[in-house]
């Protein structure tokens, strides 16, 4: 906990009328966490959470751990207290002492030498807190201890909730999900609980903190903003490229800042380069921040960009502050990129209208001046803990996100503000982060206290993360014009004005000023989701006047959020909505056996066990009941309704297997859904509405359980994150039909910055492979323009399939294309496979396509061979142990043409072995008895069927593809 050569400084520079600063971090181990009421006491961690702690202590089960959410509750209704060793090495002779908390989770009192000091009631806020008088007062060393008591958060909020005259809200309005009262507290919102995750309401120092002594002429600084703008630059407007940087720098600070202080800066490259260094200029102070400028002028620095889209140039900037004596008294220095980055919501053009473009507004982001197609998903917390989310963690995570081809996360407006290791690791990846401020689901209470602990806790955090380049935007958060305030309108239309004036309150002028007042750069919009803004004045108290529900017919505004849990939704394109982005989209799905077997009994692994069914939070228990199976059933059944109405019904004899077999259909039904929204939603970009973007619901889960997650809680993919991979390439083809007109286009979709062109192909099958004499196009040549979609095939299945039986169908699309990816100067060949069949797999005459595997050593590739015919949904899987993430999986796969296969192994606890344990298998095999893939005993189950388990071999089969190219006339398309 203690630095010993910080004692020594403190004890040999702490005199008074010095410059200095000494910093006592309090992280360690050696702390108590205690609670009278519940006897019990053990030692602690710093930082941490009283869960993570009474789990290491053994008083508490794995909290992740089958129904420990429920037993568990006990802890978040106690009282917390984390009590400090006696602090050694504190210098009486300091002319102040300060307390520094960069995060306390939520409700506090905290003494320090016996006295009280503070209290606190924000998890988002840093706190500071002179305790000179009380350290001067304390003289025994061992009376030198810090404890800070934290109070249940669901205690609280159920007392402010019952305070007179507080806040009510119409019926419906409020949403529940296990812990009420939520919306009265400045706390993670979904620790009370969520559709995708557990209530554990944790309490505890959740980040780290500080002692610091300062001499009577210094100051430590505790926050600090780099803003990097284009000269003239407002938020929410497309600046001038050709504008040189303007960086704007400052420092919040306590203690006693010396008169006529300066700032200097030093701008170096990542090889510690310096590329610009002076005086920053137009140095002012205000409550307690010293700010200053400087221009760095437009050529002197390489631009950042957002993953695949070129590379992500960063460097360190150095801000220094002196006395007027030149005497130095802080610095900090954060690495840094340039990049302008803009929400755009301006009206529709007159020259995009002529480009066919439809009227209304934009709603895309630019980076660099340029429009870009948005591809990625939406982050939710990554624990239920934060105090034990690690830098590695996020690290890996993000390497899936950009293995799958995504540029941007929309980091979720209910959790927490991310730690500043998250955007230095998106900085690093090429992520953008949509970053929120914590409010979704509700509406909140807007008496002044409220507003100005929300404005505290945005300041803090705008100010802190705004340096980095990766970051996108800032939301004010989540569903609330589109959802909260139409369902005050559902609900109570009379005190709609009431409502929305309230939300104004805290979205347009709390929040949004908290942005617009601390940086140029970012772009804000009140809302995640909404229809946009109306019109703009920045000289106004109110820049932003939102559309909300004045909307022209025939124009097309803002962002979609689309939920339908009919299955009956996939290929209904008429179901999905005509926006300019997508930033949420989806439906759930199980997590794998192999996740299932970490988090609950052997015992109860079948599909509506009590534990499977208790830990589906889909739909919401909406309040305490512990035992409330009738709302989980909904989401269970959704599951299975989806699988029984698109595939062939899994039929393992072994129960095991078979559960595992249904884990897996449902997650067939999920990645088939998404591949067909993003597939719409990316087509749009070459239609009317000029589509921009598409984030699904969600990339990650936060335990074992029912979610939308793409990727679980140990990091291993489901076929969604595969599914989405293959569906964000670049340059896709993809088949759009109508079941009821048996109307089926295809069209070519490139999200790259030129056009590109190339063929596209097509052949018919029926499920052995054998190919069809179908009277259609087998080859068209295409040019697809800069961020476009061209159709590259129109025909009727009731006209060209007359003959067949639509059971016994297959199409093959294929495309390839020359072109680059932006910013570069490589010309390449982009491909991309898709397969049509007209009706569901459940009814297709699917047949055993002999699937063989072997792996090649030397080469460390899988090669996957198809020996009898079509194999759909074909699927490596792998036993318990490892993480692995194979290059492609969940694909479709023709006779006689071999898939090689390699993969990038996350973590290995298996020595290697897990290799041994990969299997092979399509749709076909969920319906066989006895066929592979099951790791119904933690390995590979039964030799029978079609799947393969794997075969070794000296050389791997090389993969050879022959198209048949006829040219035809490209077909023009707007845009
Ligand atoms: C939207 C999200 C989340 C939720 C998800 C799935 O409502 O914003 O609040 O978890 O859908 O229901």
């Amino acid at each position: 906990m203690h630095n010993p050569k910080q004692v020594a400084l403190a004890a040999t520079l702490l005199l008074p009328f010095s410059t200095t600063q000494t910093v006592h971090p309090l992280s360690g181990s050696n702390w108590t966490l205690s609670d009278p009421g519940s006897n019990v006491s053990v030692p602690a961690t710093f930082p941490s959470q009283a869960h993570l702690d009474l789990h290491a202590a053994g008083i508490i089960g794995d909290p992740l751990y089958a129904l420990n959410e429920f037993e568990q509750r006990w802890v978040a209704y106690s009282n917390w207290s984390y009590t400090s060793p006696p602090i050694p090495g504190l210098s009486t002779n300091a002319s102040s002492t300060w307390l520094l908390f960069n995060g306390l989770d939520t409700f506090t009192s905290i003494s320090f030498c016996g006295q009280f000091v503070a209290s606190t009631n924000n998890q988002f806020r840093q706190y500071w807190f002179d305790v000179t008088e009380i350290l001067q007062a304390c003289s025994n060393e061992t009376h030198r201890v810090l404890a800070i008591n934290f109070g249940s958060a669901p205690n609280i909020a159920d007392a402010i909730a019952n305070e007179p005259g507080q806040e009510t809200w119409p019926f419906g309005v409020q949403q529940v999900y296990e812990f009420p009262n939520r919306w009265f507290i400045r706390k993670e919102q979904s620790d009370f609980g969520w559709d995708w995750g557990p209530a554990f309401a944790p309490a505890g120092p959740w980040q780290p903190a500080w002692i610091v002594q300062l001499g009577s002429q210094a100051v430590h600084i505790r926050n600090s903003i780099v803003d990097i703008y284009r000269q003239g630059q407002l938020n929410l407007l497309p600046p001038d490229q050709s504008q040189p940087w303007v960086v704007n720098a400052s420092l919040d600070y306590f203690g006693n800042l010396p008169d006529n202080a300066t700032l200097t800066y030093v701008l170096n490259d990542l090889q510690n380069h310096t590329i610009s260094s002076g005086a920053l200029s137009d140095v002012n102070t205000t409550n307690a921040t010293i700010t200053g400028s400087t221009i760095i002028p437009d050529g002197t620095v390489d631009l950042w960009w957002p993953s695949q889209l070129g590379p992500q140039n960063l460097y360190y900037i150095t801000i220094s502050l002196q006395s007027s004596a030149k005497v130095s008294l802080a610095s900090v220095t954060k690495r840094i990129g340039f990049r302008t980055i803009v929400l755009n919501e301006t009206p529709i053009s007159d020259a995009q209208l002529a480009l066919g473009i439809a009227a209304g507004n934009n709603w895309h982001f630019e980076i660099n001046g340029h429009e870009f197609y948005a591809k990625g998903s939406n982050f939710i917390p990554p624990d239920p803990f934060w105090a034990r989310v690690t830098p590695q963690r996020i690290e890996q995570l993000f390497q899936s996100v950009v293995a799958g081809n995504q540029n941007m996360l929309r980091v979720w407006a209910s959790g927490a503000y991310s730690p500043d290791f998250m955007y230095d690791l998106a900085d690093e990846y090429g992520i953008l982060l949509w970053s929120e401020f914590e409010f979704g689901d509700a509406l909140y209470p807007v008496d002044q206290a409220f507003l100005d602990n929300v404005r505290a806790e945005a300041e803090y955090n705008v100010r802190r993360v705004n340096h980095h380049p990766s970051l996108a935007l800032w939301a004010g958060g989540n569903e609330l014009e589109n959802l909260e305030l139409m369902l005050v309108n559902q609900s109570a239309p009379k005190q709609l004005a009431k409502y929305t004036a309230q939300y104004e309150t805290l979205f347009l002028n709390t929040l949004l000023p908290a942005v617009f007042e601390n940086t140029r750069s970012i772009s804000y919009t009140p809302s995640s989701t909404s229809n946009g803004w109306q019109s703009l004045n920045f000289s106004a108290t109110h820049p932003i006047m939102e559309r909300y529900n004045n909307l022209t017919t025939g124009s097309v505004y803002g962002e979609t959020d689309f939920y339908n849990y009919n299955p009956a939704v996939l290929h209904n394109a008429s179901a999905l909505p005509i926006g300019r982005f997508s930033n949420e989209f989806g439906y759930h799905s199980m997590p794998s056996l192999q996740s299932w077997r970490q988090q609950v009994l052997a015992s109860d692994l079948t599909f509506n066990s009590t534990t499977v069914l208790l830990r589906d939070h889909h739909d919401p228990a909406g309040g305490l009941n512990t035992s409330n199976t009738a709302n989980s059933s909904i989401g269970q059944a959704q599951m299975t309704e989806a699988v029984e109405m698109w595939y062939p019904t899994p039929g393992k004899r072994d129960a095991v297997a078979n559960f595992s077999a249904w884990c897996h259909a449902t997650q067939v039904f999920q990645a088939d859904l998404y591949v067909f929204e993003i597939a719409f939603y990316r087509r749009g970009s070459g239609l009317p509405n000029r589509q921009l973007g598409s984030l699904y619901w969600q990339l990650e889960d936060q335990w074992v359980a029912p979610t939308w997650a793409g990727i679980e809680y140990d990091g291993r993919w489901k076929v969604l994150h595969y599914a989405a991979k293959d569906i964000y390439e670049p340059v896709i083809i993809a088949p759009y039909y109508n079941v009821t007109t048996g109307n089926l286009s295809v069209w070519v979709t490139s999200d790259l910055w030129e056009a590109v062109s190339g063929t596209a192909t097509f052949h018919w099958y029926d499920w052995s492979g054998k190919q069809l004499d179908m009277n259609t196009t087998q080859s068209v040549a295409f040019e697809v323009g800069a961020i476009n979609s061209t159709q590259v095939l129109q025909t009727f299945t009731t006209d060209v399939l007359a003959k067949y039986d639509l059971t016994n169908v297959v199409l093959h699309m294929s495309v390839e294309a020359q072109g680059r990816l932006p910013n570069t100067n490589t010309t390449r060949t982009f491909r991309h496979d898709n397969f049509f069949n007209p009706t569901p797999l459940r009814t297709a005459q699917l047949i055993d396509p002999g699937l063989t595997l072997t792996y090649s050593p030397t080469t460390a590739i899988f090669t996957i061979t198809s020996t009898r015919g079509i194999a759909a949904w074909v699927w490596l899987d792998y036993g318990e142990g490892a993480v692995v993430h194979f290059d492609s999986n969940g694909f479709w796969l023709l006779p006689g043409q071999p898939r090689e296969v390699g993969f990038t192994v996350q973590s290995d606890g298996t020595g290697g072995a897990w290799v041994n344990t990969v299997t092979v298998q399509s749709m076909w095999d969920q319906t066989q008895a006895t066929s592979v893939g099951s790791f119904a005993n933690g390995t590979a189950n039964g030799t029978g069927g079609s799947g393969a388990p794997i075969a070794y071999t000296g050389t791997a089969a090389k993969t050879s593809i022959s198209v048949l190219v006829i040219v035809a006339a490209a077909l023009q398309i707007l845009l």
